[in-house]
């Protein structure tokens, strides 16, 4: 089969010929090229649906995260389709869901980062919050019947105390927060207003090697590696103390499908149970590459410093010895408001859904590190093979 890399070109999907091919079910996922959108994407052509994605019109490629699923629709074994769009555009939406008529649609675009949602709270609230609403009537006016998934957000609780659930209050502490707060309640609108099958799954953080590289977790682990191979100083942090319920992505896009195939509609809190701090993240990232951080001063001036080099970190980067400083707080990364202290208790979800998280934050973080610091080994190994081959084209 072959794969090639999404060029913009061919995104209808050709009419189906076959009869399988009609009954297999339809989902729209927006947000197909983010960190969940790929791996929902995955999970659901391995559950033989065909799948459609909305993205975004680029100057540069945006499909990274999916071009290893993506298949030239002129294969009569396509299974993916992708077509342009963006959640300011109504007409678009409207079109797109009548005339592909998904069975299931995954709202998971947003301008899905906090801190940058305090810099465009104005277009955090169009795109995060009155996107849905858009979506919604797309398909309120299209008059498909579907099924709805809202990416709703455990950002919404805010500093509602925790374990917080589907009863505890929303108390949002950013633009982000409270767009995704009007977008949860318009879902529950067109669910209790119109019957549509409307769901919102709450998700507390979740993480992998397809993160967003400014998000803490991904910097951190990315940053590691290129201190690792010599190519970076130091790693610049803000709130070390805030604390989250960090999952695993791949687990997470699990209980949405989970979700949409209940009888009834309803609302799932979606966590580990599980609350570190970024410190700890960061400790634990360290600690598997072979570096032990020890942490020296109080807030803006606290320092993350090498306490010792392990056997794991061979060869050493010649510039790295104990006592060096790797980490410092840069306050440009601190936010107006900073959500404290989140932790989920996922236990409706466990009872209705028998949804459980498998992967635990040990293992994803070292999941995390391995494959950043894997990434930069490969990339270097292909750096040496051009260096040999361009010195021996000299010697030529
Ligand atoms: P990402 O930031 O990785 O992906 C966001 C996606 O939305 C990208 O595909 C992006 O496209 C797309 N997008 C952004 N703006 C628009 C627009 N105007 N029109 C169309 N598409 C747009 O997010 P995640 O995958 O991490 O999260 C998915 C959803 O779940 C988001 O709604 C997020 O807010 C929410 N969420 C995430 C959690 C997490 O921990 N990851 C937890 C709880 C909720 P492009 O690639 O072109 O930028
Ligand atoms: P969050 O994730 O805001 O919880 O939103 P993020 O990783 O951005 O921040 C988590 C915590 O780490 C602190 N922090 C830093 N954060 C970033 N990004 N960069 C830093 O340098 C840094 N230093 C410390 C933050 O202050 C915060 O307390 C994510 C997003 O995926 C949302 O879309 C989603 O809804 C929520 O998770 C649940």
């Amino acid at each position: 089969m072959e794969r090639t890399k999404f060029t913009g070109k061919h995104s209808r999907e050709k009419p189906s010929t076959s009869a399988s091919a009609s009954t297999c079910r339809k989902a729209l996922i927006t947000g197909i090229t983010g960190q969940d959108g790929s791996y929902l994407a995955e999970l659901l052509l391995s559950k033989g649906y065909k799948v459609h994605g909305l993205i975004r019109r680029s100057s540069t490629f945006n499909t990274e995260r999916i071009d290893h699923i993506y298949v030239d629709p002129h294969d009569s074994e396509a299974k993916l389709f992708l077509h342009y769009g963006d959640m300011t555009d109504s007409g678009q939406l409207t079109n797109l869901i009548y005339n592909v008529k998904p069975d299931e649609i995954y709202h998971l675009a947003a301008q899905s980062h906090v801190r940058v949602s305090f810099d465009m709270p104005e277009f955090t609230g169009d795109i995060t919050g009155i996107g849905t609403t858009r979506l919604l009537e797309a398909i309120r006016r299209s008059g498909i019947k579907t099924r709805f998934y809202q990416a709703s957000s455990s950002e919404m609780f805010g500093d509602s105390p925790a374990p917080q659930n589907e009863e505890t209050p929303f108390k949002p502490q950013s633009p982000y927060g409270a767009a995704k707060v009007y977008a949860y309640w318009m879902a529950r609108n067109y669910r209790e207003g119109y019957g549509m099958f409307a769901v919102n799954g709450i998700l507390f953080n979740h993480e992998s090697p397809r993160r967003g590289e400014t998000f803490v977790t991904r910097k951190t682990t990315r940053a590691l590696a290129r201190i690792k191979f010599g190519l970076q100083d130091k790693l610049y942090l803000g709130n070390l103390e805030a604390k989250r319920d960090w999952g695993y992505a791949p687990d997470y896009v699990e209980a949405m499908w989970l979700m949409l195939q209940q009888k009834e509609p309803d609302d799932f809190v979606i966590a580990t149970g599980e609350t570190h701090s970024v410190k700890e993240f960061v400790n634990l990232a360290f600690a598997h590459a072979g570096i032990e951080i020890e942490w020296k001063g109080k807030s803006k001036s606290e320092k993350g410093i090498i306490r010792s080099l392990t056997s794991n970190l061979q060869p050493l980067p010649s510039n790295m010895k104990v006592g060096d400083c790797l980490i410092e707080i840069d306050p440009r990364y601190f936010r107006p408001l900073d959500v404290e202290f989140l932790q989920g208790d996922a236990s409706k979800a466990k009872k209705k859904l028998k949804w459980e998280p498998k992967v635990r934050f040990k293992e994803m973080v070292k999941i995390m590190v391995d494959s950043d610091i894997k990434d930069l080994e490969e990339m270097k190994q292909c750096q040496d093979v051009i260096r040999k081959l361009s010195d021996n084209k000299s010697r030529q």
